[in-house]
């Protein structure tokens, strides 16, 4: 049981003074392989974190939704008053979305108490969003006893539309797909085109790897205008193109030859090249080669580092350090501008390859970084409230 989970059911207790009815969690992420191809129709390959996002509900008898989140020890109440986009802004927004999305989907929510706690690191590209809304989500269709009208399968899209319309954030489908659907010891191999999904056996420990995880602490500086100015770019290239997606594009040269300007040439060039990394990568997984997608990994964040434009300083120092102190393979993950690098290492070098990035980082004045290693976990579970203790998983 993971920390947040063992504290969700004794704080709903205590903000409310009762016991929950249902209680889920949803993890956190990072991308494998695959980055700013998702919204292009593409291919990505995340896998989810240990670290959770946990929720504790109960039917309410107030016509209105009460959210108590723990990281602010504060309560919102919201209700069909704030069933527009944008209505509710912050932390809450993400959970107004959530019903909001599932009300226009003619869906019930019940009124409800709600109490989030998460251990999902916020603001470093972990997708705690994805984590609130799909554990949100997940909790009052199990409260509302809808699960048969809105299957498993359905979450991603909408919590995306949640986080799209509601709360104004143009991502693409990744991260929920991953907080939803992911499973313990694989990464999950999605096809954003058709929504195809295969759960890909990914273990790295018995072939005495890691995947150590870098928390730069560089915080998303402009995220929101330079995620959405780089998708904008894809959309315009594609249509400059004349098919519906860069995933159509099937002959890069003679693509690049017809587009207008380099910076767009570029970001095609990103995105094409990196679904073809993503299939390669779960190739070699297939194949029990896992030891072997290190460069794949290192060619990722050479291209988002020159052709996308979406690396700083801290990641790109910290990928060179990785790779200098003997990681395999090593890039940024998730949106960019900030965030987590994630390095593939040999289990008897993590010690080695966390100092030299200290050191680098030391060197160069940024602020110290932080470590874990990822072992790929289990996407949204349920965890029944059977006398006084959280037990079971879905
Ligand atoms: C962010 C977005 F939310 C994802 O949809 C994805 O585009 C990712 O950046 C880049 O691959 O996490």
């Amino acid at each position: 049981m993971t920390p947040a989970l063992g504290r969700i059911g004794p704080a709903f207790s205590t903000v409310y003074r009762h016991e929950p009815a249902v209680v889920w969690s949803a993890p956190g992420r990072v991308n494998l392989i695959g980055e700013h191809t998702d919204y292009n129709a593409g291919f990505v390959l995340p896998f989810a974190l240990p670290h959770r996002t946990a929720v504790a509900v109960a039917r309410s008898e107030r016509p209105e939704w009460t959210v108590w989140s723990e990281a602010e020890d504060q309560s919102v109440t919201f209700g069909a008053a704030d069933m527009a986009p944008g209505r509710m802004s912050g932390w809450a927004g993400y959970v107004a979305g959530v019903v909001w999305a599932l009300r226009e989907a003619g869906i019930d929510v019940p009124f409800a108490r709600l109490a989030v706690a998460s251990d999902v690191p916020i603001g470093a590209g972990l997708s705690s969003s994805a984590a609130l809304e799909c554990s949100v989500l997940a909790a009052l269709v199990d409260l509302g006893g809808v699960s048969h009208r809105v299957p498993v399968a359905t979450w991603p899209a909408l919590a995306q539309r949640a986080e799209n319309a509601y709360v104004g954030v143009p991502c693409g489908i990744m991260d929920q797909s991953a907080a939803a659907l992911c499973r313990r010891g694989h990464a999950l191999f999605l096809d954003c085109r058709s929504q195809a999904v295969e759960q890909v056996p990914f273990e790295l420990e018995s072939a005495g790897l890691a995947m150590l995880i870098v928390d730069t602490h560089a915080s998303h500086r402009h995220t929101k205008n330079d995620y959405a100015a780089r998708r904008s770019t894809c959309e315009a290239a594609a249509l400059a193109l004349g098919i519906p997606s860069l995933r159509e594009v099937d002959d890069l040269a003679a693509a690049l030859a017809r587009l207008p300007d380099d910076v767009m040439r570029r970001r095609v060039r990103h995105v094409v090249t990196e679904n073809q990394r993503v299939l390669t990568v779960v190739g070699l997984l297939r194949s029990g080669a896992a030891p072997e997608i290190g460069p794949l990994l290192s060619a990722t964040h050479d291209s988002l580092r020159d052709d996308y434009e979406v690396t700083v300083g801290e990641l790109n120092v910290a990928v060179e350090a990785a790779l200098a102190a003997g990681a395999l393979g090593a890039r940024m993950t998730g949106g960019g501008f900030g965030g987590c690098v994630i390095a593939l290492v040999k289990i008897a070098d993590s010690d080695s390859v966390a100092d030299a990035v200290i050191s680098a980082f030391a060197a160069k004045r940024f602020a110290a970084p932080s470590f874990f290693v990822a072992t790929p976990s289990e996407g949204a579970a349920s965890s029944l409230r059977v006398a006084g203790s959280l037990g079971g998983a879905r």
